[in-house]
């Protein structure tokens, strides 16, 4: 059988902290699947990258790693990847920033990675290279000569071409896309915008360039049985004690501002105006650790948030409730599980968000028997499987409040009901459906 090659801007090593976020659990499980060769930044900055890439083999997985200058983080990372694609593709073009030596560092990182990456490839493998940091990887690769398999996978959105336009190189980006023999989205929607795009691009008629529509899914199962074994752990005994018999409303994101905590917060703030007889009743605890907080943009919505909740809890808090609790910190992924076991509702709304695997996980962690409502915003890709959530535009701060009202009075047969719909969703497209789908149409 080939072997799998994944390449993504950052792996997570054997025995380090997971980073949070959806990319590294999604190829972590098809890396474990079938073995083979990981590829990526290894999260250090260096003056002087060594030549050739660390390996490190563990099991079946080889991790191979190269690191960055701090020239090449600046303009390739905090510049391109997650100043420019990142607010663009998420139709946030008001924080969307363009600078063309940030481009500059952007191809010559990939040109970097390819290079480091070619001679470590054999004739029968086949690679799989993961989201936006990487789009001009095939181009490169195939300059070198490599001739093997090559698909892509893009984790975020991928915005209509009148978006996709503000970008200066909007069409080379596109063009790149064609280079990969198979180009996969999350939605259907995403993979319409993508054709929209090929044909503003080649007007003459686009070259052949298969696509897919692969919703990320989880591994609903081990969520279950997480989440259901979290609940005799100490740390969620603690949280549960510390409600007091009150209700409990979560949210779980990085600290993104794609992820709508500053209009969250100010729903919540409404909500409590607007509905009272809740004051003293419900908790709402929002998790949200710091990600890329070197970047200016996310220092500025982490102040706000800190400003929000202060407001929010100098307003309504009484002597023994504190209706906002906004924590910064990490916490280990089965005990994220059982805290959203223990909640009656679920507060995922994003502004923008290509699947948004929490989501799922709010779902999968639920009691069937007495399970608890989730809040979902209809500008994720979740919405789309996701139909018994209670689905709710992010910006409609009213809209968002009676939908926390909502799911809190929601009968139990009706959230059960939901919840059975969705969790049947979650199975049809689960983590293993994605990448063993991904990887069966690369062929
Ligand atoms: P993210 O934007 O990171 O992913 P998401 O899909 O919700 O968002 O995945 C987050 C993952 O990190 C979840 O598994 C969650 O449990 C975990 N996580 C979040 N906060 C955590 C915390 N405090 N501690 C520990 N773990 C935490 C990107 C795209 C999404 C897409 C995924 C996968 O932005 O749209 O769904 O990739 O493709």
């Amino acid at each position: 059988m080939s072997r799998l090659v994944c390449v993504s801007n950052r792996i997570t090593l054997p025995r380090r902290a997971v980073v949070p976020g959806g990319l590294a659990v999604g190829v972590l499980a098809a890396m474990q699947n079938t073995g083979g060769l990981w590829f990526g930044w290894s999260g250090e900055l260096e003056a002087h990258p060594a030549a050739t890439p660390e390996s490190l083999t563990r099991g079946a997985i080889t991790y191979a790693t190269m690191s960055l200058t701090q020239t090449e983080y600046d303009r390739y990372y905090r510049g391109f990847c997650n100043t420019t694609l990142w607010p663009l593709f998420h139709y946030l073009t008001d924080r969307f920033r363009y600078d063309h030596e940030w481009h500059v560092g952007y191809r010559a990182v990939n040109r970097r990675f390819a290079e480091q990456l070619a001679p470590l490839l054999r004739p029968d493998d086949r690679i799989w290279v993961h989201d936006y940091h990487l789009i001009p990887l095939a181009r490169e690769l195939r300059a070198l000569g490599v001739t093997q398999p090559i698909g892509f996978f893009l984790h975020i959105p991928f915005p209509h071409l009148e978006v996709l336009r503000l970008l200066p190189p909007y069409a080379e980006l596109v063009r790149d896309l064609t280079q990969f023999d198979l180009v996969g989205f999350q939605t259907a929607a995403d993979e319409q915008s993508f054709h929209a795009c090929l044909a503003g691009v080649f007007p003459e008629g686009p070259p052949r360039t298969r696509t897919g529509a692969f919703p990320i899914g989880i591994d609903v199962d081990t969520i279950i049985g997480e989440a259901a074994a979290a609940m005799g752990t100490e740390p969620v005994k603690r949280m549960i004690t510390g409600l007091i018999g009150r209700r409990l409303m979560i949210g779980v994101d990085r600290l993104d501002y794609s992820k709508g905590l500053v209009e969250r917060f100010s729903a919540y703030q409404r909500f409590l105006e607007r509905h009272s007889r809740h004051r003293g009743r419900l908790i709402y605890l929002q998790i949200a650790p710091l990600s890329r907080d070197d970047i200016q943009a996310y220092a500025t919505i982490r102040e706000a948030l800190e400003q929000a909740t202060g407001r929010t809890n100098g307003r309504f808090a009484d002597t023994d409730w504190t209706p906002l609790r906004y924590l910064n910190r990490n916490f280990p992924h089965p005990t994220l599980m059982g805290f959203m076991r223990a909640a009656q509702v679920g507060l995922v709304t994003p502004l923008r968000d290509g699947m948004n695997l929490v989501a799922k996980e709010f779902v999968a962690a639920q009691d069937p028997e007495d399970p608890g409502a989730l809040v979902l915003s209809s500008l994720a890709g979740a919405a789309c499987e996701l139909e018994g959530a209670v689905i709710v535009n992010p910006y409609d701060l009213r809209g968002v409040s009676q939908a926390i009202e909502a799911a809190l009075t929601m009968p139990l047969a009706e959230r059960q009901a939901r919840h059975a719909a969705m969790l049947a969703a979650l199975r049809n497209h689960d983590l293993r459906a994605w990448h063993t789908g991904f990887l069966a149409a690369l062929g």
